[in-house]
């Protein structure tokens, strides 16, 4: 195992840990990211460092292709290619493939091992089948046998177990026996850690973080959870709440290109009239350099005009999801948890109480 994991303080079932990797060690909970081409789109490696980022996800199957992984094994692997010294983690391409985008590719468990391995992130994710929660009938049950199998292919593919850390990844859909059969399955493997994943696709709340409570409940207590493609602030704090440790999405940087900027309130839409002469900053709580420099004026001049409308607003909505991922785990060691996820509630919601 190339992971130490020491929890720091709980609460209930949230927990605040230190996830030590090969290239850095993290403090959970943690939000990472999500690059594409070996960059999260606007930002420099060096100001992902500033904001405080620990980890980032490289898409496997973007960097598949290209520049291809045996390239980017003979330069040295993706750290040193995009020059990103913190913590990696890279995702099996199985969910990407499912041609949302680019053409289809046949991949087995074992060319997924052997992309992620030459690649070279801390964390490599196992090959899963993944169907959409809202879909029923057999090709959940499918799905979940067919990734429990794969697991062992991933398993024996695995050729860094001494610096890359392989996560399963738990399917079965909304269905609690599935699930169930699923991480009873992961756990007897002994995985550094485990992933909760095939959710975030449509499904409502209540049966989305069902799922998530069911499956902290089974998962190893001394084992970081992470729950893939989450998500939005509330799901964070909420799953966080629930046990998990770990997420990523693509929200923060893809809502900043649409014009929007994430904020205690919820959101702000800085493509609205009203924006055009707002001489406040995005948020006056927020301590980040877009909040210290500009303008709300000044990003609605620049929003669907310049990419640096969609750089300002990427770089504070990051630095939002770090300040996130921070007072979780600040509240959670200080035994202040409830009183945190109050605050955040009553802002968000915007209940008068
Ligand atoms: N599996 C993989 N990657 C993912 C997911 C998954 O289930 C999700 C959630 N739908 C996001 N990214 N391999
Ligand atoms: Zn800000």
């Amino acid at each position: 195992m190339a992971l130490r994991f020491e929890v720091l303080g709980r609460f209930n079932r949230a927990r605040a840990a230190q996830l030590t990797l090969p290239h850095f060690v993290c403090q959970t909970p943690l939000f990472m990211p999500v690059g594409t081409q070996g960059t999260i789109k606007g930002l420099a490696t060096d100001q992902l460092e500033e904001i405080g980022c620990q980890i980032i996800l490289g898409n496997t199957y973007h960097l598949a292709l290209r520049p291809t992984s045996e390239l980017i094994d003979e330069l040295g692997g993706l750290h040193k290619f995009m020059n990103w010294p913190r913590a990696l983690l890279t995702d099996s391409g199985g969910f990407q493939m499912s041609p949302v985008d680019g053409k289809p590719m046949l991949l087995t468990p074992e060319e997924s091992i052997q992309i992620q391995n030459r690649i070279g992130a801390d964390i490599i994710m196992a090959l899963d089948d993944v169907v959409k929660t809202t879909i029923t009938g057999p090709r959940i049950e499918e799905a979940m046998y067919r990734t429990l199998r794969w697991i062992d292919r991933c398993i024996a593919a695995h050729k860094r177990p001494h610096d890359q850390n392989l996560f399963g990844i738990v399917q079965g859909g909304l269905d609690p026996v599935l699930r169930d059969i699923c991480v009873r399955g992961l756990v007897d493997r002994n995985l550094p850690g485990y992933a909760i994943g095939g959710l975030a696709g449509g499904e409502d709340k209540d049966s989305f973080w069902r799922v998530v409570a069911q499956c902290t409940a089974t998962l190893p207590e001394d084992k970081p959870r992470y729950v893939m493609g989450v998500g939005y602030p509330l799901d964070i704090v909420v799953c966080s709440a629930l046990g998990a440790d770990m997420y990523d999405c693509v929200y923060p940087t893809r809502t900043a290109r649409f014009g929007t900027a994430l904020v205690p309130e919820g959101v702000l839409k800085l493509k609205h009239r009203a924006m055009a002469e707002d001489t406040r900053p995005i948020d006056p709580t927020c301590a980040c350099m877009v909040c210290k420099n500009y303008t709300r004026a000044y990003i609605h001049s620049l929003v669907t005009k310049d990419s640096k409308g969609s750089q300002l607003l990427s770089f504070h909505n990051l630095y939002y999801m770090m300040q996130l991922s921070r007072n979780l785990h600040s509240s959670i060691v200080q035994g202040k948890f409830p009183e945190f996820v109050c605050n955040f509630l009553q802002k968000m919601v915007k209940c008068v109480m």
